[in-house]
């Protein structure tokens, strides 16, 4: 007789052959559940590209499993039976199945695994929950290297996973190059003249046209365009991309790693946190290519040192945060923001240049690079005092590659400084000067960048200086900030007084609705 199966659960963005819930399976007798669930496609408006991303990586995924022998039971959005969230899809399974346990990794959100505690009485039999062991540094590792710092900081982490993996170290234990962090090469503002890396793009097959279908009907009134999807949807397309970005990309991505270009959408950045973070592409495998191309001789070591730090620094660091402040790390408010998120972040109208490019640009693609989403509608976010939450969601909401671990540090932590100075020494605080230096925007805009008071004025000017002056009392004593403080100490009242009645007029006009 048939042994009764175990249920293997994969979540949408638990994609990886690897994954320690599918590690023992036997395709004999296991049977794997995937499920397309309302729950998850609702608790922010996604982008339709995400979605369509991750419902046809989700179908390309459990084919592949099927290819192997293995019994995948997926269930679509659109199956009339689909009760719509992963506790009641998964008790469904267990009965039809007759499952007697169930496997899944532990989730990316701490919303889910909260949701996960009441699933084994939702299903009537036993769930383990393993360790999600795709990223480089597990989560008791970063919990000892966090514990009893009252701060933390990226660069040391870094270091620290550098040591821990040899990433760009030579044999005596120095990092190559004589040194960790070659960032100060890498803020060069792009050229009028420069070639741009050709495209990497995937055409939608029959499967992804189904889901672009259903996507197109199921979630046509929410923000963005699903037109010119060419993602990759595979692991082996993933991987493609991961071999293209090497080639073409990769030798000027720490030169202009900063650089922002009007209708040059993707730069010389990699396009591949969609397919780190839904598991198509494996971390460590990422940075190894990079280290590779640059012991080959193939790319400058300021381009694969930026690289890897991203991965290896920044994503790992921000994942170890997260499940260490989790939960309460969303709950603080440290600047006191509480203003409603203006229109403009969904399409609404401004003749803000940057700001418009950035929102059409997240439109069009579900993406934007990390500068954009710094610097740009971060520091707007941050200068007009937008309500954290609103931000997150908006963050989590039209971003392909957003997951709550991934997101929600860059945005509470990094851009609104919303913990105070947990994840960062100071607010990314910054006037126009720093967009003009490092884009072409300001050229086409409608506001003049060198003016911070009048009718032309750019917005970014008299906003910042009206956040340095309102929030001196919790930035002044910041030892990053005194250069700032220095140069607000020698600006006279009356022109203080004027920057923030400028500023107050133009936060009283910000149409919120849109
Ligand atoms: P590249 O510039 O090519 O960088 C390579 C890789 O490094 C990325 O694919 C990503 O995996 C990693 N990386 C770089 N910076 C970070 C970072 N700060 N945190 C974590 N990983 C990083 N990244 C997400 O994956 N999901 C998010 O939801 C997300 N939200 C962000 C919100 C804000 C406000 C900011 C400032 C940054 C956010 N980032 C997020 C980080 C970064 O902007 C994106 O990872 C990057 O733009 C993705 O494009 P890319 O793959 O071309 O990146
Ligand atoms: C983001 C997302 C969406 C939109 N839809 C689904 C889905 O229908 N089924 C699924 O398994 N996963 C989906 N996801 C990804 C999950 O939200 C993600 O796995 C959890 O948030 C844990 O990180
Ligand atoms: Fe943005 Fe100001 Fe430059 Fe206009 S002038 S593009 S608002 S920074």
């Amino acid at each position: 007789m048939k042994r009764k199966p175990t249920l293997r659960f994969i979540l949408g963005d638990q994609l990886s052959r690897e994954i320690s819930s599918l590690r023992d399976a036997d395709p004999a007798r296991d049977m794997v559940l995937m499920a397309e669930v309302a729950e998850e496609t609702v608790y922010v408006p996604h982008h339709p590209k995400k979605i369509a991303f991750l419902f046809s990586a989700m179908r390309h995924f459990a084919l592949e499993l099927r290819n192997e022998g293995f019994c995948v039971d997926y269930v679509t959005l659109a199956d009339p039976a689909n009760s719509g969230s992963f506790a009641s899809e998964l008790a469904r399974a267990v009965s039809r199945h007759q499952a007697v346990s169930v496997v899944v990794t532990h989730p990316g959100e701490w919303r889910v695994l909260d949701a996960m505690q009441v699933w084994e009485q939702a299903a009537g039999v036993p769930v383990e929950i393993r360790e999600d062991d795709r990223f480089v540094c597990p989560l008791p590792r970063f919990r000892r290297w966090a514990e009893g710092k009252r701060q933390l900081r990226m660069e040391f982490f870094y270091r620290e996973m550098r040591r821990a993996t040899g990433l760009l170290m030579e044999q005596d234990g120095e990092p190559v190059g004589g040194r960790w962090n070659f960032d100060t090469e890498n803020r060069k503002p792009v050229p009028a003249r420069l070639d741009m890396p050709p495209a990497f793009f995937v055409k939608p097959d029959a499967i992804t046209q189904e889901v672009l279908a259903l996507v197109g009907t199921r979630f046509a009134g929410n923000f963005g365009t699903l037109d010119g999807f060419d993602y990759a949807v595979t692991a082996s397309d993933a991987r493609r991309a991961l071999a293209h970005f090497i080639a073409h990309s990769l030798p000027s991505f720490g030169d202009y790693q900063d650089a922002m270009r009007q209708g040059e959408d993707r730069l010389f950045h990699s396009m591949l946190s969609p397919y780190l973070n839904a598991g198509l592409l494996d971390p460590r495998a990422v940075c190894d290519a990079a280290e590779a191309a640059w012991r080959g001789g193939q790319v400058p070591l300021n381009a694969a040192e930026g690289f890897i730090r991203q991965i290896l620094g920044w994503r790992e660091y921000v994942r170890g945060l997260y499940w260490l402040k989790m939960p309460g790390y969303a709950d603080t408010n440290r600047l006191g923001a509480d203003r409603a998120l203006p229109g403009i972040y969904w399409g609404g109208p401004t003749e803000m240049n940057c700001l418009r490019q950035c929102v059409d640009q997240t439109r069009r693609l579900a993406h934007a690079h990390h500068i954009q989403r710094l610097m740009v509608t971060g520091n707007f976010a941050l200068l007009i005092g937008a309500r954290p939450s609103e931000v997150e969601a908006w963050y989590l909401a039209v971003y392909i590659d957003a997951y709550e671990w991934v997101e929600l540090p860059n945005v509470h932590g990094m851009i609104l400084y919303a913990d105070g100075g947990y994840l960062g020494s100071k607010p990314y605080a910054a006037s126009g000067k720093y967009i003009d230096r490092m884009s072409d925007y300001c050229g086409r805009c409608h506001y003049d960048v060198r003016q911070t008071l009048g009718s032309k004025a750019c917005p970014f000017n008299f906003l910042y200086w009206n956040f340095i002056i309102a929030k001196a009392p919790e930035l002044r004593g910041n030892q990053r900030m005194a250069m700032t403080y220095a140069s607000l100490n020698r600006m006279d009242d009356m022109k203080q007084a004027a920057i923030q009645r400028q500023a107050a007029e133009f936060l009283a006009d910000l149409p919120v609705e849109y």
